[in-house]
């Protein structure tokens, strides 16, 4: 999974993209991050496997180009198209050394500059590929009637990651446009710890609209990040931050990217794999290898929670808590999943 981090110039996407990079390098501004979780580190003490693996995602800063027209240059939209989700980063902090691209400090009309950037572009694909269509005769086809659908929702102000009653052929449909408003937003309310200007006009805009967002300090989380744990710990505390910025954003990010968490523990190796809510055992297989989805027989699956509760696997068979489960068992979240396969 990939998060592009986007915002207005001098907003403090490199800041929040060092602040969640730590003291890790980054390459061509991408950074693949792990993300934490308990889990594995309690299962890692227990297996003592040889490898412990979390799951990763990645995060690319963005430097956001303009072309003669003010609209977002192709190569910064290319950038864009390519990613899961967008971290929309708002500026909210004074600061009297940075100027402002727009002259002065507003986060709400910061925000809507963006979006409607990312509106405008999906616009113009969307009456392209209408006009094409419409050339072709093919006004009835249901790709026509769903573009026009998502053009309508554009229209009306609204980006398409806001529409509710999409369909899953509707989104297959369009999901080879990559448009830029249909994946789900993360606004970072960037405020500085001492002075800000009030982020709240924003806030119950972003509420009203159903968009997902977090408050940081870009500028002091990316100081916490090049400490030691235990210093960080204490700086946290002295500033009221309860988790990391990496925690919070990762959370958030799998909140709106409806994702879980399943495990898989051995002597090798105890590992976090990523797959979408409502994924079914052989389609999480499939996370694992290909081999194992198509050679798939049963899946032996016992919830975390139940397991370290237990200590043991010999407690838990005891108990009958491991589970023998089909292809199309639900994962959910903290499921160690032993697959049962022959290829
Ligand atoms: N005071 C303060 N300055 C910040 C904060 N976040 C970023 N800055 C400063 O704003 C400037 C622009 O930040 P940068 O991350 O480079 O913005 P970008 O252009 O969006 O990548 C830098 O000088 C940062 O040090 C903050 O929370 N507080
Ligand atoms: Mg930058």
């Amino acid at each position: 999974m990939n998060i592009a981090i986007i915002g207005l110039n001098q907003s403090g996407k490199s800041t929040i993209f060092r602040a969640v990079s730590g003291s890790q390098p980054s390459k061509d501004g991408i950074i693949t991050v792990k993300v934490p979780d308990e889990r594995v580190d309690k299962l890692s003490a227990i297996f003592k496997p040889k490898k412990t693996t979390y799951a990763t995602i990645e995060f690319k800063d963005t430097n956001i180009e303009l072309d003669e027209g003010g609209g977002f240059s192709s190569k910064t939209k290319d950038k864009i198209r390519n990613s899961d989700a967008l971290c929309i980063v708002v500026r909210c902090f004074k600061n009297d050394a940075v100027p402002h691209p727009l002259g002065n400090l507003d986060p709400l009309r910061d925000f809507n500059e963006i979006v409607e950037e990312l509106m405008i572009t999906d616009m113009i694909q969307i009456e392209k590929r209408l006009e094409r269509l419409k050339k072709e005769s093919k006004q009835n086809s249901k790709e026509f009637l769903t573009l026009a659908r998502l053009l309508e929702v554009l229209n009306s102000g609204k980006t398409l990651n806001q529409i509710k009653n999409i369909t899953d052929e509707e989104r297959k449909i369009v999901s080879g446009f990559k448009f830029l408003t249909i994946k789900p937003f993360i606004v970072v309310i960037n405020l500085d710890e001492k002075e800000s200007v009030d982020p709240a006009p924003l806030i119950a805009y972003l509420r009203e609209n159903n968009y997902s967002y977090i408050k940081v300090y870009g500028k002091i989380e990316e100081e916490i990040n090049q400490l030691d744990k235990e210093d960080r710990a204490e700086f946290m505390r002295d500033i009221g931050v309860s988790e990391s910025i990496i925690g919070r954003l990762i959370s958030k990010a799998y909140e709106i990217l409806n994702l879980i968490s399943f495990l898989t523990v051995g002597e090798d190796e105890v590992r976090a794999w990523t797959t979408p809510r409502g994924s079914s055992a052989v389609e999480a297989a499939g996370k694992i290898h290909s081999d194992i989805a198509r050679g798939f027989i049963r899946a032996e699956v016992i919830h975390y929670d139940d397991f370290i509760r237990e200590g043991s696997y010999k407690k838990c068979r005891e108990k009958g808590l491991i589970r023998t489960e089909g292809k199309t068992y639900t994962v959910k979240d903290g499921d160690i999943i032993n697959f049962r396969f022959n290829v």
